[in-house]
Protein backbone atom coordinates (compact mmCIF):
# COMPACT_ATOMS: atom_id res chain seq x y z
CA UNK A 1 0.00 0.00 0.00
CA UNK A 2 1.64 3.44 -1.18
CA UNK A 3 1.96 5.89 1.54
CA UNK A 4 2.12 9.75 1.06
CA UNK A 5 4.11 11.98 3.18
CA UNK A 6 1.86 15.50 3.68
CA UNK A 7 3.88 18.66 5.11
CA UNK A 8 1.96 22.14 5.56
CA UNK A 9 4.02 24.75 6.36
CA UNK A 10 2.65 28.73 6.93
CA UNK A 11 4.34 31.88 7.31
CA UNK A 12 3.03 35.26 7.67
CA UNK A 13 5.76 38.81 6.33
CA UNK A 14 8.37 35.94 6.22
CA UNK A 15 8.07 34.42 9.79
CA UNK A 16 6.61 30.98 10.35
CA UNK A 17 3.30 30.80 11.69
CA UNK A 18 2.65 26.69 12.33
CA UNK A 19 3.95 23.45 10.60
CA UNK A 20 2.59 19.88 10.52
CA UNK A 21 3.51 16.37 9.57
CA UNK A 22 1.53 13.32 8.77
CA UNK A 23 2.10 10.13 6.44
CA UNK A 24 -0.91 9.04 5.53
CA UNK A 25 -2.94 6.99 2.68
CA UNK A 26 -4.22 7.49 -0.28
CA UNK A 27 -7.68 7.28 0.85
CA UNK A 28 -6.86 10.07 3.73
CA UNK A 29 -5.24 12.69 1.86
CA UNK A 30 -7.86 14.40 0.96
CA UNK A 31 -9.34 15.08 4.69
CA UNK A 32 -5.83 15.17 5.87
CA UNK A 33 -4.53 18.31 3.53
CA UNK A 34 -8.03 19.92 3.88
CA UNK A 35 -7.32 19.71 8.04
CA UNK A 36 -4.02 21.06 7.76
CA UNK A 37 -5.01 23.78 5.51
CA UNK A 38 -7.49 24.80 8.07
CA UNK A 39 -5.57 24.53 10.81
CA UNK A 40 -2.93 26.77 8.73
CA UNK A 41 -5.48 29.03 8.20
CA UNK A 42 -6.41 29.33 12.41
CA UNK A 43 -3.29 29.58 14.03
CA UNK A 44 -2.92 31.64 17.06
CA UNK A 45 0.56 32.56 15.45
CA UNK A 46 -1.40 34.55 12.51
CA UNK A 47 -3.38 34.56 9.68
CA UNK A 48 -0.36 33.59 7.07
CA UNK A 49 -0.06 35.22 3.23
CA UNK A 50 2.06 32.25 2.32
CA UNK A 51 0.51 28.64 2.70
CA UNK A 52 1.62 25.67 1.40
CA UNK A 53 1.11 21.96 1.36
CA UNK A 54 2.76 19.40 -0.37
CA UNK A 55 1.97 15.82 -0.55
CA UNK A 56 4.67 13.34 -1.60
CA UNK A 57 4.61 9.57 -2.56
CA UNK A 58 7.21 7.78 -0.45
CA UNK A 59 9.14 5.72 -2.25
CA UNK A 60 11.71 2.82 -0.74
CA UNK A 61 11.87 1.60 3.22
CA UNK A 62 10.12 3.94 6.02
CA UNK A 63 12.38 3.73 8.61
CA UNK A 64 10.33 1.92 12.21
CA UNK A 65 11.14 3.71 15.75
CA UNK A 66 9.80 3.03 19.26
CA UNK A 67 7.15 5.37 20.60
CA UNK A 68 8.74 7.24 23.86
CA UNK A 69 7.77 6.22 27.83
CA UNK A 70 6.09 9.60 28.92
CA UNK A 71 6.66 11.07 32.29
CA UNK A 72 4.56 13.74 33.39
CA UNK A 73 6.04 15.96 35.29
CA UNK A 74 4.90 17.49 38.20
CA UNK A 75 5.06 21.28 38.30
CA UNK A 76 2.62 24.21 39.41
CA UNK A 77 4.64 27.61 37.70
CA UNK A 78 7.07 28.45 35.66
CA UNK A 79 9.69 29.49 38.38
CA UNK A 80 9.04 25.36 39.48
CA UNK A 81 9.63 24.29 35.66
CA UNK A 82 12.96 26.25 35.53
CA UNK A 83 13.82 24.93 38.99
CA UNK A 84 13.43 21.02 37.79
CA UNK A 85 15.18 21.83 34.35
CA UNK A 86 18.33 23.20 36.08
CA UNK A 87 18.26 20.28 38.52
CA UNK A 88 17.92 17.69 35.72
CA UNK A 89 20.74 19.18 33.76
CA UNK A 90 23.29 19.27 36.18
CA UNK A 91 22.25 15.44 37.24
CA UNK A 92 23.08 14.61 33.83
CA UNK A 93 25.37 16.97 33.22
CA UNK A 94 24.18 18.39 30.24
CA UNK A 95 25.53 21.57 28.57
CA UNK A 96 23.94 24.48 29.99
CA UNK A 97 23.71 26.75 27.49
CA UNK A 98 20.57 24.66 25.90
CA UNK A 99 18.89 26.04 28.66
CA UNK A 100 19.27 29.47 28.04
CA UNK A 101 18.40 29.16 24.38
CA UNK A 102 15.40 27.27 24.74
CA UNK A 103 14.41 30.08 26.97
CA UNK A 104 15.47 32.99 24.80
CA UNK A 105 14.91 32.15 20.95
CA UNK A 106 11.52 32.08 19.26
CA UNK A 107 10.36 32.54 15.92
CA UNK A 108 12.60 29.95 13.90
CA UNK A 109 10.97 27.46 11.77
CA UNK A 110 13.85 24.72 12.41
CA UNK A 111 14.98 23.85 15.53
CA UNK A 112 18.58 24.87 17.12
CA UNK A 113 21.09 21.98 16.27
CA UNK A 114 23.63 22.55 19.17
CA UNK A 115 27.12 20.72 19.83
CA UNK A 116 26.26 19.22 22.99
CA UNK A 117 29.61 20.17 24.60
CA UNK A 118 30.87 23.73 23.16
CA UNK A 119 27.14 24.80 22.54
CA UNK A 120 28.21 26.11 18.98
CA UNK A 121 25.48 26.18 16.72
CA UNK A 122 25.47 23.93 14.05
CA UNK A 123 22.83 24.24 11.87
CA UNK A 124 23.64 25.26 8.25
CA UNK A 125 21.51 28.08 8.37
CA UNK A 126 21.28 29.12 11.67
CA UNK A 127 17.82 31.49 11.14
CA UNK A 128 15.94 28.48 9.55
CA UNK A 129 16.99 25.95 12.02
CA UNK A 130 16.78 22.08 11.35
CA UNK A 131 12.96 21.23 10.69
CA UNK A 132 12.03 17.66 11.44
CA UNK A 133 10.27 16.21 8.88
CA UNK A 134 8.43 13.17 7.13
CA UNK A 135 7.43 11.56 10.39
CA UNK A 136 3.89 10.74 12.01
CA UNK A 137 2.46 7.36 14.44
CA UNK A 138 2.14 4.13 12.71
CA UNK A 139 -1.53 4.55 14.74
CA UNK A 140 -3.20 7.35 12.58
CA UNK A 141 -5.93 7.16 16.46
CA UNK A 142 -2.72 7.82 18.11
CA UNK A 143 -2.01 10.86 15.17
CA UNK A 144 -5.35 12.35 15.33
CA UNK A 145 -6.21 12.75 19.28
CA UNK A 146 -4.54 15.63 21.15
CA UNK A 147 -2.97 17.27 18.13
CA UNK A 148 0.19 19.29 20.01
CA UNK A 149 1.06 16.14 22.47
CA UNK A 150 0.66 13.75 19.38
CA UNK A 151 2.64 15.45 16.78
CA UNK A 152 5.62 16.47 19.39
CA UNK A 153 5.71 12.95 20.39
CA UNK A 154 5.87 11.38 16.62
CA UNK A 155 9.02 14.50 16.54
CA UNK A 156 10.60 13.42 19.65
CA UNK A 157 10.26 10.01 18.96
CA UNK A 158 12.01 10.56 15.75
CA UNK A 159 14.81 12.77 16.92
CA UNK A 160 15.86 10.54 19.56
CA UNK A 161 16.25 7.26 17.73
CA UNK A 162 19.21 8.91 16.24
CA UNK A 163 22.35 8.00 17.76
CA UNK A 164 24.17 10.75 17.55
CA UNK A 165 20.98 13.04 19.26
CA UNK A 166 21.94 13.25 23.10
CA UNK A 167 18.46 15.35 24.28
CA UNK A 168 15.70 17.30 23.04
CA UNK A 169 14.46 20.82 24.36
CA UNK A 170 10.96 22.36 23.18
CA UNK A 171 8.58 24.65 24.18
CA UNK A 172 5.26 25.38 21.49
CA UNK A 173 5.59 28.77 20.14
CA UNK A 174 1.74 28.63 20.15
CA UNK A 175 1.43 31.86 22.87
CA UNK A 176 -1.80 29.63 24.50
CA UNK A 177 0.27 26.25 24.88
CA UNK A 178 2.43 26.48 27.50
CA UNK A 179 3.41 22.66 27.75
CA UNK A 180 7.00 21.54 26.91
CA UNK A 181 9.32 18.59 27.14
CA UNK A 182 12.45 17.05 27.43
CA UNK A 183 13.17 13.78 25.73
CA UNK A 184 16.39 12.28 26.96
CA UNK A 185 17.61 8.19 26.99
CA UNK A 186 13.97 7.26 25.45
CA UNK A 187 11.67 9.09 27.89
CA UNK A 188 9.62 12.44 26.96
CA UNK A 189 9.51 14.31 30.18
CA UNK A 190 6.12 16.65 29.95
CA UNK A 191 6.81 19.81 31.42
CA UNK A 192 3.93 21.95 32.23
CA UNK A 193 4.41 26.00 33.04
CA UNK A 194 7.10 26.14 30.82
CA UNK A 195 5.95 29.93 30.14
CA UNK A 196 3.15 32.09 31.14
CA UNK A 197 0.11 32.03 29.01
CA UNK A 198 0.36 34.45 25.64
CA UNK A 199 4.11 34.75 25.92
CA UNK A 200 5.64 34.55 22.62
CA UNK A 201 8.48 32.36 22.92
CA UNK A 202 8.79 28.66 21.46
CA UNK A 203 11.56 26.87 19.56
CA UNK A 204 13.18 23.37 19.99
CA UNK A 205 16.66 22.86 20.64
CA UNK A 206 18.78 19.46 19.94
CA UNK A 207 21.77 18.68 21.87
CA UNK A 208 24.69 16.78 19.40
CA UNK A 209 26.97 14.16 20.61
CA UNK A 210 28.65 12.86 17.98
CA UNK A 211 31.42 12.82 15.03
CA UNK A 212 31.93 16.43 13.65
CA UNK A 213 31.92 14.44 9.97
CA UNK A 214 27.95 12.80 10.88
CA UNK A 215 26.44 16.46 11.26
CA UNK A 216 25.02 16.31 7.47
CA UNK A 217 24.14 12.75 7.44
CA UNK A 218 22.16 13.59 10.95
CA UNK A 219 20.11 16.80 9.65
CA UNK A 220 19.36 14.59 6.41
CA UNK A 221 17.80 11.99 8.43
CA UNK A 222 16.27 14.26 10.49
CA UNK A 223 14.57 16.74 7.65
CA UNK A 224 14.12 14.31 4.91
CA UNK A 225 14.05 9.81 6.15
CA UNK A 226 10.12 8.99 6.29
CA UNK A 227 9.82 7.04 9.63
CA UNK A 228 6.41 6.01 11.38
CA UNK A 229 6.31 5.48 15.35
CA UNK A 230 5.19 2.09 16.86
CA UNK A 231 3.32 2.29 19.62
CA UNK A 232 4.72 1.00 23.05
C1 LIG B 1 4.46 22.67 19.08
O1 LIG B 1 3.98 21.99 18.19
O2 LIG B 1 4.35 23.90 19.03
C2 LIG B 1 5.16 21.99 20.24
C3 LIG B 1 4.22 21.22 21.06
C4 LIG B 1 4.81 20.65 22.33
C5 LIG B 1 3.84 19.72 22.97
C6 LIG B 1 4.20 19.36 24.37
C7 LIG B 1 3.18 18.38 25.00
O3 LIG B 1 1.98 18.66 25.03
O4 LIG B 1 3.64 17.33 25.49
MG1 LIG C 1 4.17 24.91 16.96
Amino acid sequence: MSLYSVKMRASAGGRHTSGAERIVTVAQLPATTQALTNRALSHPNGVPDFLNVSVTEIIGDIVQVPALEVVEVASQSVAETHTYLQQFFADHKLNPLALELLFSVTGLRGAMLIDARTGANLSPDPDRGVRVSAMDHADSAAAESKQYFAEAMALAAKVAAHPNILAELCISDDPAYTTGYIAFEGTYYRLRNCKAPGEKLGTRVFLYDGPAAEVAETIDYLENTPVLVMPR
